[in-house]
Formats: structure tokens, sequence, C-alpha cells
């Protein structure tokens, strides 16, 4: 008799204590196996314990790093703690603890909990980035970034969030708002530290070519630094000549150029402007101070802007246009100030219209480019007589039209081509360039906040700056009680002066410290170089074990990070490269990002939420199960949920931390969106007993023949595509199917059994250990077995693509063992979404072609 259930408890206790006890996961330096490093991204240990929706990506990591011990080799697999920042220090103002108490607390429950998940990491490379002795090597890079005037320090208008009582950087600020907690963002001038990532901005898109990253991370990433190529064209003023440059990536359609537009704060406004119009432009000045970037370009705002009385002229023809200030112009791209072509630009266009201005159409529209645009009720004609009449702006080219000067011709050309001699004549003539631009911004890098690194840096008495030497550091976090944000760019540090004001001890003069912190990310721009050597109390790592873990092979984490934290980190990488600090030019060589966990909840209007599968609809409404108020639909991302049942502590006490890895798998693919449902996870705690029945029968026999050994071969073959395609659902469902399969077998093999306890192994790793133990294996863990090599002989035609059609109309097709069975096959699709929506009305026929096709009549 088999063993109906296992006892999760004891066994997850037993092997926990066991890998523990053997440090079976520690890392060591070895040249002579071939190594990987494995990284999460790190977490921030918040207040609420780790969610379901962590557990997806360590699940996944930890399955491919259980994966790549079988297949030799040295696997690296760290975890540590991202604990400096806002969010921490939020938490600890809003419970009232200091930040470092709550930080221990919650630190001591996430590790609690991620080892109650059978994770194997290395426990003994931890930290946290709060920890001093970390700190001090974050504060060392600054110091690196410092000498390589990459840091500096400068008055500029910032994003003040005053919710939040700090400066954010353009990364965390979305819409006008805070990331963080979503409060408004103002402008406003403030002395702060700066790092000039705009240094690196070609090389930082340039690089994204070499990386295994999903495509639409880099597409983010591109678009955030955002690189222009184009032109600088120089226009001089009437009166003064004073040289106004402007941006253009479209050189091509300088004689459409019917006025300039300068950034209301470009520093040549006030000196070009005139008596008369000094009133109207300062008034104009004033309004847009306060507005964002994102209010400014809305490009569905209402344009506004003011002539500041002067003119330029146009270089390539020597014509006298106005010069007007508005601020859709951003000082803080290109030169702050545009040639405005109204005939091939809406915003000019718009402008132009706004305040009568003149129109040029650079271009006559070729037939071929404005099919696609023309409106349903225009002819097209009359749609090209528009354009030609200066009615209607159209960007997209054509032929150059009124392209042509006393000095100069372009009449006829297409954009590259009339760009190519704009720039040349340009060039030649001394009035302009060919130029690239980015979007990309310097990094603001200060907080007005407690909770974060101390830069490493004096302020003397005679105005000079001092870099703290290396055995200065750390500089330790004075500990305060009162450590609230104080408002209006202050900062909690100001207040004590004890620390604050010194006498330097190396030059002995009086200094300040700095008082800002540095931001939340500056932690993580490093940490997984730490990992490789983190108890180096010499070095923030040694080149031997930086040499030989370097690059991250698999990075694993959400997709929120994607211009943030990547971005940084990459860019800090780069500079350690430079420094020859580091041996790689990128850190994370391939990187995956998990799918949201989202769980549909209703909210009851007297607060708190129920699990859609606790709720009841009635007529158009829903309710709790056996209750009669009526609730509001949601769907929320896992993460923030506050919904009951899911924690996952509960759900390993119950049904064990096997299972629950199981179902965070089984849910769907890895990267995509997934929806919880609690009830399912009991699911595959039956499949994990199933599959413990089947090694603990007296069925289990010693010959390895047999359609079993044919069933095993298929399954490791099978399991390993997978998991090398991170498809872990699929691995899962093969897995469930050999269990089907093997069950209506009359004899076990046990070889047979072995091979499907190592495939099952990444996945739940706990059984497995005890599986391979009843089965005999000793001695002790399978971690470092080998993973079976599948005999292709078991392989030859062992499955066959199946067709399924419905109604005759394809539906799908799925690689399934050969021999299906009319009804298995039957079975088989009802069960996949995919069908089973199909199958809403009866069955009427069926047509089965054996090994290739199922067609089902279905009545509609
Ligand atoms: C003339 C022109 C004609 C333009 C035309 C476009 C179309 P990207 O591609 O995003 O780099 N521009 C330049 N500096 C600006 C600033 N500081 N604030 C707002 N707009 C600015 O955009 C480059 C184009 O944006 C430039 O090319 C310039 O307008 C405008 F038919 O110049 B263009």
């Amino acid at each position: 008799m088999s063993q109906e259930k296992y006892n999760h408890i004891e066994v997850e206790r037993k092997w926990q204590t066991y890998w523990k006890e053997n440090q079976l996961f520690k890392a060591k330096v070895d040249p002579s196996k071939p190594k990987y490093y494995i990284l999460d991204m790190f977490p921030y240990p918040s207040g609420a314990g780790l969610h379901v929706g962590h557990v997806t990506g360590y699940t996944a990591t930890d399955i491919l790093a259980r994966y790549k011990r079988q297949k030799g080799y040295n696997v690296l697999h760290p975890m540590g703690w991202d604990s400096f920042g806002l969010q921490a220090e939020q938490y600890a103002v809003r419970t009232g603890t200091h930040p470092k108490i709550t930080t221990e607390k919650n630190i001591n429950t996430y590790r609690r909990q991620l080892q109650s998940l059978g994770f194997s990491y290395d426990w003994d490379r931890e930290f946290a980035t709060s920890d001093p002795d970390y700190y001090k090597w974050t504060q060392w890079i600054f110091s690196k970034l410092y000498e390589q005037g990459l840091a500096y320090e400068a008055e500029i208008l910032v994003n003040y969030c005053p919710a939040l009582g700090t400066v954010l950087a353009n990364e965390e600020v979305e819409n006008g708002k805070s990331r963080e907690g979503g409060y408004p963002v103002e402008r406003r001038p403030l002395r702060q530290w700066i790092l000039k990532i705009t240094a690196y901005a070609e090389r930082l898109l340039a690089d994204l070519e070499t990386l295994d990253w999903p495509e639409y991370l880099k597409i983010l990433q591109r678009n955030w630094i955002g690189k222009s190529e184009g032109a600088e064209v120089v226009f001089l003023e009437n009166e003064s000549k004073q040289p106004i440059t402007v941006f253009t990536t479209r050189h091509d359609t300088l004689f459409g150029t019917t006025f300039l537009v300068l950034s209301p704060e470009h520093p040549l406004v006030n000196k070009i402007t005139t008596d008369d119009q000094k009133e109207d432009v300062e008034a104009y000045q004033q309004k847009t101070t306060a507005k964002s970037d994102m209010e400014r370009t809305d490009l569905n705002k209402e344009k506004s802007g003011v002539w500041t009385g002067a003119y330029a002229r146009n270089p390539i023809n020597n014509e006298l246009i106005p010069i007007w200030i508005a601020d859709y112009v951003l000082m803080g791209y290109g030169t702050g100030a545009v040639m405005a072509v109204p005939g091939g630009d809406e915003r000019d266009f718009e402008f132009a219209k706004k305040f009568g201005l003149k129109i040029i159409p650079p271009y006559d529209p070729l037939l071929k480019d404005y099919l696609d645009d023309l409106p349903a009720d225009m002819a097209e004609e009359d749609f090209r007589l528009e354009i030609l009449a200066g009615n209607r702006c159209w960007t997209k080219g054509g032929v150059v039209i009124n392209g042509k000067s006393e000095l100069f011709d372009i009449n006829g050309l297409e954009i590259e081509a009339a760009k190519n001699k704009v720039a040349d004549w340009l060039e030649t003539h001394k009035c302009g360039r060919r130029t690239t631009t980015y979007k990309l911004r310097d990094w603001l890098f200060s907080r007005q906040r407690y909770w974060g690194e101390p830069f490493p840096i004096l302020h003397l008495e005679d105005g000079t700056k001092r870099l703290l030497d290396l055995d200065e550091l750390p500089l330790v976090l004075p500990e305060l009680t009162d450590y609230k944000p104080q408002g209006e760019g202050r900062t909690p540090l100001e207040n004590v002066p004890e620390w604050v004001e010194i006498t330097d001890p190396k030059t002995g003069k009086k200094a300040l410290r700095e008082t800002n912190t540095m931001p939340q990310w500056a932690g993580s721009c490093w940490y997984y170089l730490r990992f490789c050597d983190p108890h180096n109390e010499n070095a923030a790592w040694g080149e031997k074990e930086e040499k030989y873990w370097m690059p991250v092979d698999m990075y694993v984490g959400g997709v929120e990070h994607a211009v943030l934290h990547l971005l940084y980190a990459r860019f800090w990488h780069k500079v350690l490269y430079d420094l020859d600090l580091v041996s790689t030019t990128e850190p994370f060589q391939t990187l995956r990002n998990q799918g949201l966990v989202t769980a549909r909840a209703f909210k009851r209007l007297g607060g708190g939420y129920v699990d859609a599968h606790h709720v009841m609809k009635k007529g158009d409404e829903y309710f709790e199960e056996g209750g009669d108020e009526k609730l509001l639909s949601l769907v929320e991302k896992m993460s923030k949920s506050k919904l009951n049942g899911v924690t996952p502590d509960e759900i390993v006490q119950e049904l064990g931390a096997d299972s629950l890895r199981l179902y965070e798998m089984f849910m769907g693919p890895f990267d995509k969106e997934k929806l919880w449902n609690s009830e399912a996870i009991s699911g595959c705690r039956r499949f994990l007993d199933r599959f413990f029945q089947l090694v603990t029968s007296d069925k289990v026999i010693g010959k390895e023949e047999g359609e079993g050994m044919k069933l095993a071969h298929i399954l490791v073959k099978g399991v390993e595509n997978d998991i090398e395609s991170m498809l872990y659902n699929t691995a899962i469902s093969k897995m469930m199917e050999f269990v089907n399969a093997f069950v209506k077998l009359d004899s076990y093999p046990k070889k047979a059994l072995q091979m499907a306890v190592q495939a099952l192994s990444p996945f739940a790793p706990h059984l497995a250990e005890e599986c391979w133990e009843i089965l005999g294996k000793e001695p002790g863990s399978l971690t470092f077995e080998p993973y079976p090599q599948a005999d292709p002989k078991y392989l030859e035609e062992a499955s066959a693509v199946y067709v399924v059609q419905i109604n005759g109309k394809f539906r799908g097709k799925w690689e399934l063992p050969k021999g299906q069975s009319q009804d298995e096959l039957l079975e088989f699709v009802k069960g996949e979404e995919k069908i089973a929506k199909h199958l809403q009305g009866e069955i009427m026929k069926v047509i089965f072609v054996p090994d290739k096709l199922i067609n089902l009549v279905v009545k509609p």
C-alpha cells in the first residue's frame, strides 16, 4: 500500500535543516567549473512581509538555480535587503518607530519567510544596504564618481514634493506626481548633488544591443535616453547681432521657418526683449515657472506665448522673422530654442494659427504618403491644395518646395537629401553644424531625508570641499530621534549640530558635513558586486571574485524598474569599468521580468476586500457569500493587495511550501500577468500527493524497462527544454501528465521514478529530496546529482502534434505523447481554456485522425 499523503510540515522542516547544516548552497569560487550567477532584484523589506507576488519571481530563479546545479554549474544565488530609502523611512514615520528598528524587524520576517519556502540562497552572503559595512563602500563609490568629475553640486530647478518633504529625480516623477505615493510635485530652485549620467548616454544606449533583455525593456530605456540626431542652426538677432542657436531634427525645413521660439527661461530673452514687450514677457515668464515639463509639453493643451518685440535673420535666405517665447519649448532640451516651421510641425502650426503668424509649407506631399491621412470626405487633390496653401500642417515630407533663395536651392529634394544639403551648407558657412542631443538629464542624487547614506564630503570654511578618505569611512548616519521630513528643502540632519559642525581632523579647518542623504537607488546600484565578495573588509569586492562571478547571468525582477534602478546601475557599472574596477561593460547579461500577480477582489463599502472566489453574483450585483452587503469590483496588483488568506505563511502552513511554489509557477507563463486563485493551490498539493503515492507504492520494481522508462525519458527531456526557456507552467503540465500515465502502469520502475524526482526537484525540492531518500539513493541530498540525460531511443516518435478544430476551424495544436485515444484527447482538450470556451454547445460529432487531428462539431 502506498502512502496517501505526505506530511509537508515534517518533510519541509527536515530538508531545510539538512540543507542548512550541510551548507549545500554555499557558493565558492572554483575556476574548474563553469559559473552561473542568478540574481533576484532584492526586496525592500516592507512591514507587510513577503507577498505572493514576490514568491513568483523568487521561485522562478530558485528553479533555475537548482536546475543549474544539477547541470554541473557552480551557482551563485544570493539574497539581501534594499533597506535604505524613502519607503522604509515612511513606514517608520507611520509606525512611529525608528527606521533602524523597523528595518531589522522586517528583515527578520522576510528572511524567515524566504527560508520557509526552501529557496536555495547562499545565506552567508546576506547583507542590507543600510548596514554601515555595506554603505561604507557605497560612499566610497560616490567618492570615485566625485573624483571623476561625475558628481557635482548645483543650484537647479528641482522636482520638489511637499508631501514627501524631498526632491525627486525625473525618473521618480510621473505625470506631475511622485511615483511613490502619487503626491503632487512642483518645480523650485534648490542646491543639489547631481550625477553626470548624461556623460554615458551614448554608451548606455549602444550597449543595450549587447544584452539579452526583453525588447520592450530596451525600448523603454532607449526612449528614456532619447537620442535625436539633427543640427544646430545659428540665427542672428537683428539689432544686437546676438547669436541664437536652435536645435532641430528637421533642418531640411529651414526655408519654412517663419519665427523662432525661445523657452521663457532662455538667458537671451531678457537681453533681446524690447521695452514695449517687457511687461508682457516678464508676466509670461512668471506664469511658466510653476508648470511641470509634462504640462508644458502636453500636445493637447492650448498654445500660449508672447512676442519679444525682436527679430532674427534666417541665415539661409536672410529673411527677418519674429522671436517669440512659449512654454512648450523647454530650457533643458537641445538649446532651449527652436526654429518654428508651422507648415511642418503641429505645435508650431497651432501656435502660428493662434497668433496669426506666417505659414510657408516646406513640402509638396507625394500622393503615396498622404493617402493614409486623407479625411474620408475629402478629395485627394483638395487635400494637397490645402497643404500647399498653408491651411494644413504636413509633417511627412515629400518634395521640397519654397526651398530656394539667392544663396541656395533645395527644391525638389526629398527629406534625407535636403537635410544633408542644408547641413553641408550650414557647416561650410559656419552658421550651424550636425549634432546629437539626448532627452536623458543628469541624475538628481540628493534627498532631504534621514534614512539614506550620508555623503562622504566636508564643506570647509574656505569654501572648498574635501572628500573623506577611505580610512574615514563609513561616515555613519547619526542616531536621531526626530527623523521626520522637515519640509521647505531642510533636512533632518541639519538638526544635529554636533554631527554637522566639526573641525576637520585632517586639515584642522572648520567644516560642515553635507546634510542631504543619497537616494534609495544608491545602494542597489552595486549590490550585485558586493554579493561576489560580501565579507571583504579591505575592498568593496575582490578582483578574483569579481572576475569569476560577473556578469550576472540571469537577473529577474519586476518591470517597474525599467528606467530607474536598471539605468542607474548600468551607469555606475560603466564608471567602475572605466576605472578598471570591474571586468565587464554591463552588469546584467540576461534579464527577465516576472508578470504581475493580480487578484480579482471586491471592495466592501465599509472597508476591506473579499477575494473573488468568495463572491456571489445576484443579478448585476455582487455580494459576499452569505452576506447582503453590495460589493464593488476591482482588480488589484497583488503586491499591494490587502486580501485575506493569501499570505505565503498561511499557505506554507496549510499545504506546504512545495505546493505554493508549484502553484505560483503553474498559474501561467512566468512573464505574463496572472490571476490569483487561492483555491487552486490544493490542486497542486493533490498532484504532489499523487507523486508521493507512486514513490511509496509497492508496485515499485528494480527493473529498468518498459513503458515507465519511456515516460521518464520523455519527461526529463521535456522538463529540461521547458526550464531552459523558463516555460515553467508547461514543465509542470508535463509532470502532471507523467503521473496520469504512470499510475496506469502495472509496475513502476524505480529508475524511472528517480528520474522523475530529479525533474520535479527544482520545483518542489523538499518533497523531491524525501522521495529521493525513499527510493534509496544515498547519501543525502540530490542537489548535485547530475540531471538525467534522456536516451534518444525513447524519444523517437514519442510525441505527435495534435491539431484541434472546432466546426472545421483551427483552434490550436498541442504536442502530446503519441497514441492518444479519441477519449483521452477529448478529455485533454476540454481542459484547455482556449478550447473550453468554444465548447459551450453540445458536441454533435467527433472526427478523429490518430496522432494528427481532432475536429469537434458543436451545436451553435
Ligand atoms: C524644426 C522642426 C520642423 C522641428 C519640423 C520638427 C518638425 P525630438 O525628435 O524629440 O528630438 N525642439 C527642439 N528643442 C526643443 C525644446 N527645447 N523644447 C521643445 N521642442 C524642441 O524633437 C526635436 C524637435 O523638437 C526639433 O526639430 C524642434 O522642432 C523641437 F517640421 O525644429 B524641430
